[in-house]
């Protein structure tokens, strides 16, 4: 598919060495100013730069064409499921693979430690268990997810389960004395650092509130998997899955975003297997950068029922052709790690994209997506994440599903839920808040609870 003109060619070359000019500046002048910067300081500098650089001005908007969802490589176009389940959605899942996100490998054999379950947690409302999933066959000296889910007690039989991939350990997500805090843990960039509290994001995963809809949350840790910082690849799961001599991963191989949402993949082997959890009622969710691994997540795995794209932004749900906010180039230089070496290609060439995010919100239909934008996380390009979901509305047609229920952006604290893609854009910071969970929760017990959706 090599049918993208070569850097060279490219009209918009000179935007971004126009850009890259105006870091270099800012670069010497820091040198000049502070001296010759550090590593880090740099990298600051061209942070900062990419922030201000990025459009935030909706007339600024390029004109744009998104790709056809339902128009397949031959030309033809789909007007089916059967088409689009045969046809069409296979071409979108390869490209996705191919040039965004990376192959993944084969799935391990399953192979897990329950360390420890207590049936009376949280004063006796719910049972806590704790899960080792080896990632390779180096069992426990290799990565290895460490799941801990919470299920309500007063639920009898199988529970739908949030799974919900985290920045920080387990023992952040409630202050359940039970749970030991170390004094220092590992960071997922690379360093160590003083362990964060028992309980300190509490208020991101409202598991009070999920226990009391009766619903189980399973949660891990990321950097479980492989860490969040450039180092070549050396670190992490990638390493275990090298060829015999490789080093270093193909242009078409998994970044960190589809290691983390392979890890999502492997926590549901295990949930399949748990006589407790309802494995037909998984959700998938994750904030921002692991808001991209859960959408992945969901798209690339049809065993995930439900999916729940926190300000996922960039790369996420947010179109690409709108250049608003965070754009696919600062993405790629900023963050290197997170999708394949193809994907490189198409910084400040979304318009050479062979997808648009639509198309990805469009892989999980006909299974609901809820898009939580937030009012003040420009970066993320709400207006984007909007227009995401509603790009994927001809394939949920397909099926008879109702899309968002409007065209037009709904205004702040006016979620839209009555549909299989729900949408609301909550005020404030981007954050999963209380209210993102209130919503949440209306929407999945439409899902859950009511087996006639
Ligand atoms: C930002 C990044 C976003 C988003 C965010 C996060 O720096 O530009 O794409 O992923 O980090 O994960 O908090």
């Amino acid at each position: 598919m090599a049918k993208y003109p070569p850097l060279s060619n490219c009209r918009k070359v000179s935007k971004e060495s126009i850009k890259m000019r105006k870091v270099y500046i800012s670069l010497l002048l820091s040198a000049l100013t502070y001296g010759t910067p550090t590593f880090a300081q740099a990298e600051k500098v061209v942070k900062r730069n990419y922030a201000e650089l990025a459009n935030y001005d909706e007339s600024k908007v390029p004109a744009y064409q998104l790709p056809d969802v339902l128009l397949c490589q031959d030309g033809s176009r789909v007007t089916n499921v059967k088409e689009w389940e045969q046809k069409r959605r296979p071409e979108i899942l390869n490209l996705f693979t191919t040039y965004m996100f990376g192959k993944v490998p084969e799935a391990p054999q399953l192979n897990y430690t329950l360390q420890a379950i207590k049936s009376n947690a949280l004063g006796g409302k719910a049972t806590r268990k704790e899960i080792t999933i080896y990632l390779t066959e180096e069992k426990e000296k290799g990565p290895h997810i460490d799941l801990q889910i919470y299920l309500p007690n007063q639920v009898e039989g199988k529970v739908p389960v949030f799974l919900g991939i985290s920045f920080l350990p387990n023992y952040t997500v409630y202050d359940d004395p039970d749970l030991f805090v170390p004094e220092t843990y590992a960071k997922p960039n690379g360093t160590t650092g003083k362990a964060p509290a028992r309980g300190s994001m509490n208020r991101s995963w409202q598991l009070d509130q999920i226990l009391a809809h009766g619903y189980g949350l399973a949660t891990f840790c990321y950097n479980d998997v492989t860490p969040d910082y450039d180092d070549n690849f050396q670190r992490g799961i990638l390493p275990y899955y090298y060829r015999k001599g490789q080093n270093y991963p193909d242009p078409d191989q998994w970044g960190a975003i589809a290691a983390w949402a392979w890890g999502m993949s492997r926590a549901m082997d295990y949930l399949e297997e748990d006589p407790q959890v309802d494995a037909d009622k998984v959700a998938v969710i994750g904030h921002s950068r692991l808001g991209k691994a859960a959408v992945w997540a969901g798209a690339s795995d049809p065993r995930f029922a439900l999916v729940l794209s926190g300000n996922s932004g960039c790369c996420g749900v947010a179109l690409s052709r709108r250049c608003y906010g965070e754009t696919v180039e600062a993405i790629n230089v900023r963050f290197p790690h997170w999708f394949c070496g193809n994907y490189k290609q198409f910084n400040n060439r979304e318009e050479y994209m062979p997808f648009d995010q639509h198309e990805l919100v469009a892989l999980i239909a006909p299974r609901p997506i809820y898009i939580a934008s937030a009012s003040e996380d420009n970066w993320s390009d709400q207006k984007g994440e909007f227009l995401g979901g509603k790009g994927a509305e001809p394939v949920y047609a397909l099926y008879g599903k109702k899309g968002i229920g409007t065209d037009e952006w709904p205004p702040i604290d006016t979620p839209y839920i009555d549909g299989t893609i729900a949408y609301h854009n909550r005020k404030g910071p981007h954050a999963i808040l209380p209210y993102d969970w209130e919503m949440f929760l209306k929407f999945a017990d439409k899902y859950f609870k009511d087996d006639s959706q």
